[in-house]
């Protein structure tokens, strides 16, 4: 009688194994990758805050959103812990007077970057749910068609950073 080998390789059954195992990889690989996909938002965020105004007034956040893919990445919405809503609006003058326009989704270039900025396109945060103020910052979370998401940090600005939105009264002075 000989020894059984230590890697029966010529075993029916071994083979038939490791086959099967080979073939649960090959199909494990690409649906992993297409899972992990969708939650990794492709968009670079930079220069982000917000125009802070006072009484819990709704407030305008701006930011550069830059994407560094070969396709058009949609934005669909933004949410904050901070604030009860928050939409994408465009600013756009009417006869005069400066209106703003709800927008259901915002295209960022292939390769190229998309700005909000005060008097354009702006994410409107309404309702804060506690005191927010100059110097504080503010987690929003951006998301995109096929449902990847982006976490940016915007930093509170007091009314004067930047220009201003247009007809939004502002209330008198209490100092
Ligand atoms: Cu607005």
């Amino acid at each position: 009688m000989q020894p059984t080998p230590v890697f029966p390789t010529h075993s029916p059954v071994t083979r038939r194994l490791w086959l099967a195992l080979l073939a649960a990889v090959t199909l494990a690989a690409p649906s992993i990758a297409g899972a992990a996909a969708p939650s990794r938002a492709p968009v670079q965020a930079r220069d982000a805050w917000i125009r802070w105004l006072p009484a819990g007034l709704p407030a305008g956040g701006y930011v550069t959103l830059h994407n560094p893919s070969n396709r058009p990445v949609d934005l669909v919405g933004a949410s904050s812990p901070d604030y009860r809503q928050v939409m994408l609006h465009h600013s756009v003058m009417k006869g005069g007077t400066m209106q703003m326009l709800p927008v259901a989704k915002i295209a960022i270039p292939a390769g190229g970057d998309f700005s909000f900025k005060p008097g354009a396109y702006h994410l409107m945060l309404m309702q804060p749910t506690h005191s927010v103020k100059p110097g504080d910052e503010v987690p929003v979370t951006l998301e995109f068609a096929g449902g990847a998401s982006l976490e940016v940090r915007f930093v509170v600005r007091k009314p004067d950073a930047g220009a201003g939105m247009g007809s939004m009264p502002m209330p008198g002075s209490r100092n």
